[in-house]
Parts: structure tokens; sequence; C-alpha cells
């Protein structure tokens, strides 16, 4: 008789802990690996850990033997052909009913085509987002199921149990139909670079025109921490700060790593994704840009020769302090009013229905944007569901015009003094652009008319589209 009642496929970091994880709420586990020694390591983990119930197998049949019908199994391999190999090898051995639950980044329509396919030969599918890394998998992730509800409702009580626990419940429910739940995942994750980007920036100004040591700034992250601003990304920043290199105690790590900063593939996504569909993103887009312009370290090193930085003039610290944090929190609101944009519009166009405020109230706790903040973005999709903008939302708009003026001083000052602060003027100009009730683009759709024929639209007439044969003035 099969005595488990789940099983996990993929025994890295991510499946590993979340197999622990699954064990630890009492529910018994069967686990498989493609390399048979991570089955060995967890069984071993699982041991030390408390004597899980976590049975291992080295063969795919047993393992899925190993499993009580209606089969629920979690992948948490790497995205993309490694999951349509798993499946290959796995589909032969499944009953009808059986469920698949692809927990990995995976591409949203990839995770639609997998539905589709596995439907049709009486399985089900989930694609879930799951955020939290190492330990979060281990001790509570934000998980973001997607797929059929009937699908969802057969993994719920796990699901429920495993998941980050906060004050209004478990960090997951149940996202929409199709790849929804990828791509919940996805934007948190542009959002994410977004955040780090930002407090990122936050920091070298600090550092570079506060002058402040690694210990203030310790002190001001962790002061951060305790008011508006306070996330997990803000609190290991503090921690960030104090740790001594392991290879030379008198200095400490932050300021003997190279400054290349790598990317998996899901900021990406978000930026192809936003200008697939003509959402505007530029907080997340300049994120990612920062990311590949710290690739070209040689390039940036050899211009940096042809352009060298004039002495920077310092700042008065507690102004200056007071100033980013208002910088960096009038950005993060501009930040996340985009990545609500963009998950409304792609809700809208692939009919998933999804719930803002709810998604916002399951990234509170487990995952890697969760903040307090969350709370007030919950609260104002909560109070108007139709809500277009957090910017239009009254709390966040009073926040805004209390620290619009210290933004603008950052950004400013930043720039002329040649620190690059890409995500947070990128920020402000979204904000400054999205609040404007004319843009200059009358004049571009005039250049489109003149050498393309592309027509435009008139401000005091409801008839057209116009086109004009425009008079040149000067000869070519
Ligand atoms: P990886 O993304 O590094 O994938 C490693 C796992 O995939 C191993 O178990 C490996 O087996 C298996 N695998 C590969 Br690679 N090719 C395979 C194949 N052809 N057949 C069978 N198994 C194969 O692991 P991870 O970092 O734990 O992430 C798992 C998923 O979760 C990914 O989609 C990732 O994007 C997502 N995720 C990761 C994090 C994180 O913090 N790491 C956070 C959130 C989500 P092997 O041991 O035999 O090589």
């Amino acid at each position: 008789m099969p005595s488990c009642e789940i099983g996990l496929i993929g025994l890295a970091v991510m499946g590993q802990n979340l197999a622990l994880n699954i064990a630890q709420h009492g529910f018994k586990i069967s686990v498989y690996n493609r390399t048979a020694s991570k089955v060995d390591d967890t069984l071993t983990r699982a041991k030390n850990e408390g004597n899980l119930p976590v049975e291992g197998h080295k063969d795919l049949p047993s393992f899925i033997d190993s499993i009580a019908k209606p089969r629920k199994i979690i992948l948490l391999v790497k995205a993309g052909p490694a999951v349509d190999k798993i499946l290959d090898d796995v589909v032969p051995l499944l009953a009808k009913g059986d469920m698949v639950i692809d927990g990995g980044n995976e591409w949203f329509e990839s995770t639609e085509a997998r539905t589709t396919k596995m439907e049709a030969l009486g399985f089900k599918y989930l694609g879930m987002g799951v955020s939290g890394g190492e330990d979060g998998a281990r001790y509570g992730p934000a998980l973001m199921p997607g797929g059929s509800p009937d699908a969802y409702e057969a993994l719920k009580p796990i699901v429920e149990k495993i998941a980050a626990q906060v004050e209004e419940g478990p960090c997951v429910s149940y996202i929409g139909p199709g790849g929804s739940g990828n791509y919940v995942k996805m934007v948190h994750n542009g959002i994410e670079y977004g955040d780090m980007e930002l407090i990122a920036e936050a920091y070298d100004l600090l550092k570079r025109l506060g002058g402040l040591t690694n210990d203030d700034l310790n002190e001001v992250f962790k002061r951060w921490n305790q008011g508006e601003l306070q996330s997990f990304l803000i609190e290991i920043t503090a921690d960030i700060f104090t740790q001594v290199d392991e290879y030379d105690n008198h200095h400490r790590l932050i300021d003997k790593i190279l400054d290349v900063a790598g990317s998996k593939g899901t900021g990406m996504w978000t930026v192809q994704e936003a200008a697939r569909r003509g959402v505007p993103i530029p907080t997340i887009q300049s994120a990612l840009d920062m990311r590949y312009i710290s690739v070209f370290k040689k390039l940036r090193v050899d211009a940096s020769r042809v352009f060298p930085k004039r002495p920077l003039a310092t700042q008065d610290k507690e102004r200056l302090i007071k100033d980013v944090q208002d910088a960096l929190y009038c950005s993060k609101i501009c930040s996340y009013a985009q990545g609500m944009i963009l998950l409304r519009v792609a809700s809208d166009e692939q009919k998933w229905n999804l719930n803002l405020a709810e998604i916002a109230r399951g990234w509170k706790g487990g995952c890697i944007i969760r903040a307090k903040f969350l709370d007030r973005i919950r609260s104002a999709f909560t109070k108007n569901k139709e809500l277009q903008s957090l910017l239009l939302d009254e709390s966040f708009a009073e926040e805004i015009k209390e620290r619009e003026a210290g933004w603008r001083r950052v950004v400013s000052m930043a720039q002329q003094q040649g620190i690059p602060v890409a995500a947070l003027s990128a920020s402000l100009s979204y904000f400054d652009a999205a609040s404007s009730d004319h843009l200059p683009l009358n004049l571009v759709q005039a250049q489109r008319d003149y050498f393309g024929a592309h027509t435009y639209k008139r401000i005091d007439r409801t008839d057209g589209p116009h086109h004009t044969i425009w008079a040149r003035t000067t000869e070519l």
C-alpha cells in the first residue's frame, strides 16, 4: 500500500527544503532526484531535523508507487526543458486523476501548454510560484498556485499548512487559471529587482554623499526597518553591512564584493512581458539595466578614465538620510504601482480575474519582497477593487506629496554629482509623466505622421484620424 500523501521530484536547494517543510507539518512525503546522492542527503537531513516522515527513492517507478492515489507530485527542478523531460518520464507511470504541481520559476505559457497536454491525458496540472529562497522553502514560503480551481482544492490542505503564516492567514491562495501563478511569481521577482536596485542606490548615496561608514549604514537601515520601509530586504541589508570578511577580518565583506550582479531570467521576462502588453515599468526595467551595465566592468573602468569624476561635495548627513528615505519610499510606491498595473492588464487580457488585494496579502510573509508596506497595498485594493494605480489611492498620494521635495532633492543632487540613480530617477520621471495631463507626445505623433503617414487625432475635433502633407522648409 502506498503510504505517502505527496511526492516531490528535484532535491536541490528549493526541493529539499520544501520536502522537509512538508514532512515537518506531518505529511508523509516521498522524494526522488535524478542524482541519487541528493536523495541520501535529504534522508540524512530528515533524520537529523527530527526524524521527519520522508521516504527516499532512487528510481521513478518505485517513487510513483509510493504515493497514494490520486497522486500529488511537486516538481522543483530547473525550469524549461528539464520539466518536459521529467514529464515525459513520469506520465507513463501515472494514473488518471493524478496531479503534477510545477513549483519552478516557469514561463507562464509553458505551464499553459503543459496544462492542456496533461488535462487531455486525464491528469491535473498546476503552476505554483514559490518564493522565499532556502529559508522560506524550509520554514514557510509564499506560494502562488495557478491552474484549475479543483486541482488547487486537493492541494489546499497541504499548502495552507506549509506556507508562511501572517496575521491574516497563510501566504497562499488560489491565484487564478492557466499560468497565472507563474505570472504573479514572475512579477513578484520583477518587483524584487526594483526593490534591490533602489536599496543599492540609497546605499551608494549615503556612503558617497553622506560619508556613512558600514556601521552608520547598519544603524540607518535598522532604523528604517522599524518604520514605513520595514521589509525583509531592508532587514538583511542592515545585516550585510556588519559581516566581517573571513579572509581579512579588518574589513567588512561588502567592501570586498565585486560590483557585478547576475540575473536568472524572471526580471528579463517581466520587462519583456510589460513591453509586449504596452505597460510602462521603468523602475523595474532600470533595475535590470543596472545589472546588465554592471556586467560590462572593463568598459566601465575604461570609460571612468576618460570621464574622471569630480570630487563629491558631501552633504549634511541627517538631511541626506531623511531625503534618501523619502526618495526610496516614493520610488517604491511607483515600482509597486507599475507591477500591479502589469498584473491588472495581464489579468484582463488573459481573463484570469486576479485579486490584487489577495495577491498583496499573499506577499506579506515568506517571500523576498515581504514588507509592512504590502498591508497598505492590500487595503488600497480592498477599498477599491477597480483602483487603476496606487498613485490614485488617497493615502499613497498624501504620502508622496509629503515626501516629494526630498525625493527631487536627492535625484537632482545625485545627477549633479554624477552618481547613477537609475531606479530612483526612473521612478521620479514615471511619477511626473504618469501624473501629467500633458506630455510632449503630440510632437512625436506629428513626426510619425510627417515621415510615415501614421495619422494623428486632434484635441479639438472628434472626427479623424487625420493626416497632413507636412510642408518641408529645408531641402534634403
Ligand atoms: P535548480 O534550478 O538549480 O535545479 C536543480 C534541480 O533540477 C536538481 O534537482 C537537478 O537534478 C534537476 N534537474 C535538472 Br538541472 N535537469 C534535470 C533533468 N533533465 N531531469 C531531472 N532533473 C533535472 O534548483 P533550485 O535552485 O532548487 O530551484 C528549483 C526551481 O525553483 C527552479 O525553477 C527555480 O527557478 C525555482 N526557484 C528557485 C529559488 C532559489 O532561491 N533557488 C527560489 C524560488 C524559485 P540533479 O541534482 O540530478 O542535477
